[in-house]
């Protein structure tokens, strides 16, 4: 499909400007494991303090990678499935409003007005420019939302008998989850935090502030995720050499994750006192069934990665994962999509082990979370961003792949270094070593009394995945940036491998609507959640004071 010059401008700046940006995120992700790991004991590197550093790293790689990436893969699935561009002013209407909030977001974080980390859970508190930055762009990625939604609506009129192509279920699906999700968060910056910042409240009520801001933090891990299941769903079987196993399959994971991705955030407060144990274990419950679509896509992904294999002549029970197309540097996206999903494997059954209330006692807060969520948000959601954003760029710029053979490697290296450093990371975690912790000054300092000798092992393990996944991050600059500044060899056009349907299925009229789900959506979200702002009503303490990261007694600005 031929683009306009003015979406393929769109498109390439939403993508651009966050790989550029990941340049200081990786940067601040080496510099954390060297902090942890005790090689340094001070607060502070190259003028950037630990926090500052680590509230980059998260925002920059989890906040805005995430969200330009998702609007940019939208537009271009959108595009492409529906057969008609997305409206010229609104995409850059939603564009600027990104471009602008992420500017202000940014000049709060590194003129260290803002080192509050990507939860800015209060009381710690930043400038209100983070905020309204944060707000811009969450607006910004509506605007294309709405947009869509538009587009839909119309080609549904002219198409009555059509079934909705999945790529763009997914995308419809995963930006509903984000726009009902965000509402919470929009209420908590624009009602809590940027009146308290301002200085115009004086105390905030930090359980209200963390309610709402988890209502829209565990579905925003399912708005990183869905546009890397629309890939697996859509492309990998494609590119693995088969057929989709099942589409019906992967509409159903949709729309179950559209029901369950939101009523579940209260499992990240699971040790917070004013929520009460009853709306707790009711939210746990819900966390093992938004597992689910996941495992139906475990299931139908591998049956149509053994049909891949089995096409290219792989003989036994096992046989087609050694027939699959691993180093093909022509295939390269089966490299980046495969090793997300190897390490999701593991990052999955790390976050089932969250979800219990109980066993959840032993991780919260330590530093098995970040190993649990870098082998999700930097397992298939980093992989499948970075891939894809190098095929868009390579594809609408009519480029060839500057060094093919480094290109496929760099997935490969990276899931090596995720699995060494998050193995580091749940290990500590597991023997009480904290998250969010510069251990360097203290319990990785021999020369403090605080010093915990048995945490060095397992911080030289992070360290080492951390310094191969740089590695791997570095190659990734130089195979981006040598496509991007070469010569234009080819015609620019936006084509993505489509997956056929292994089984002709059927249109089922219930699994090509979004009415009912979206009832059932708003039923199963006011059961799970009256109950838990009726506790943070009735259990919360007096308004807390300002707290600075650096120092744990309050203060104020
Ligand atoms: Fe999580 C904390 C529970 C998924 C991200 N999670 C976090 C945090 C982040 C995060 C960032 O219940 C920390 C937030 C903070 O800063 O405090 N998580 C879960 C559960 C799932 C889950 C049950 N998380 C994700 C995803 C994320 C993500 C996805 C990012 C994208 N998580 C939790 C909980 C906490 C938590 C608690 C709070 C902990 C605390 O105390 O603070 C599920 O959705 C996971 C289901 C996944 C599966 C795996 C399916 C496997 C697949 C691969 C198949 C492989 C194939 C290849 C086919 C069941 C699809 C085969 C071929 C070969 C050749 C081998």
């Amino acid at each position: 499909m031929q683009l306009s010059r003015s979406l393929k401008n769109v498109i390439f700046i939403e993508l651009l400007l966050p790989i550029s940006l990941l340049v200081i995120g990786i940067y601040h992700g080496l510099m954390q494991t060297i902090y942890r790991s005790g090689a340094i004991h001070q607060a502070a590197a190259v003028h950037l303090d630990y926090y500052q550093g680590l509230t980059l790293h998260g925002v920059i790689n989890a906040v805005v990678l995430t969200t330009f990436f998702a609007v940019a893969f939208g537009h271009a699935t959108m595009g492409y499935y529906l057969k008609k561009e997305p409206n010229k002013t609104v995409s850059w209407l939603s564009l600027w409003l990104m471009v602008i909030g992420t500017l202000l977001a940014a000049w709060a974080m590194l003129s260290g007005n803002a080192s509050v980390l990507y939860t800015f859970y209060p009381p710690l508190k930043a400038h209100p420019l983070f905020y309204l930055g944060a707000a811009l762009l969450i607006v910004g990625s509506w605007v294309a939302f709405f947009d869509w939604a538009v587009m839909y609506m119309k080609w549904r009129k002219q198409n009555p008998d059509k079934k909705m192509p999945l790529a763009v279920l997914g995308t419809l699906v995963n930006f509903t989850i984000w726009f009902v999700c965000t509402l919470a968060v929009a209420y908590e910056v624009l009602v809590l935090l940027i009146p308290w910042s301002m200085g115009w409240t004086k105390e905030i009520n930090v359980t209200l502030a963390r309610t709402l801001f988890w209502f829209f933090g565990h579905a925003l891990v399912y708005f990183w995720l869905l546009p890397a299941y629309i890939m697996y769903y859509t492309i990998l079987p494609k590119v693995a050499g088969g057929k989709l196993y099942s589409d019906l399959a992967g509409r159903i994971g949709f729309f179950l994750f559209l029901l369950l991705s939101i009523p579940v955030g209260v499992h990240h407060q699971f040790s917070d006192p004013n929520i009460e144990k009853g709306t707790k274990f009711f939210q746990a419950f819900l966390t093992f069934g938004v597992a689910l679509p996941s495992f139906i896509t475990a299931f139908t992904i591998a049956a149509s990665l053994e049909y891949a294999g089995k096409m290219r002549g792989s003989k036994g029970l096992f046989g087609w994962m050694n027939k699959l197309p691993y180093l093909d540097t022509k295939n390269y996206l089966f490299a980046y999509m495969i090793s997300g999903l190897i390490l999701f494997i593991f990052g999955g059954l790390t976050g089932i082990v969250n979800s219990s209330v109980q066993l959840n006692n032993v991780v919260h807060n330590t530093a098995w979370i970040p190993g649990h969520f870098h082998m999700t948000v930097a397992g298939p959601v980093f992989l499948g961003i970075i891939g894809m954003s190098l095929y868009l760029i390579s594809t609408l710029q009519g480029k060839k792949i500057f060094l093919p053979g480094i290109n496929v490697i760099v997935p490969y290296l990276w899931l090596i270094g995720v699995l060494i450093f998050s193995t580091g990371l749940m290990w500590g975690g597991l023997i009480g070593e904290p998250r969010r912790t510069n251990l360097g000054m203290t319990y990785l300092n021999p020369s403090s009394s605080l010093y915990h000798p048995q945490w060095v092992p397992t911080t030289l393990l992070a360290l080492a995945g951390g310094i191969i996944m740089t590695i791997s991050g570095l190659l990734y600059f130089i195979v981006f940036f040598g496509t991007l500044f070469s010569k234009k060899t080819e015609e620019s056009i936006l084509e993505f491998p489509e997956s056929e349907s292994y089984h002709e299925e059927k249109r089922v009229a219930l699994l090509d609507s979004f009415k009912p789900w979206l009832v059932i959506m708003a039923i199963i979200i006011l059961i799970a959640y009256v109950p838990a702002i009726l506790n943070v009503e009735k259990n919360s303490g007096p308004g807390a004071p300002t707290f600075l990261p650096n120092n744990p007694t309050p203060g104020s600005r």
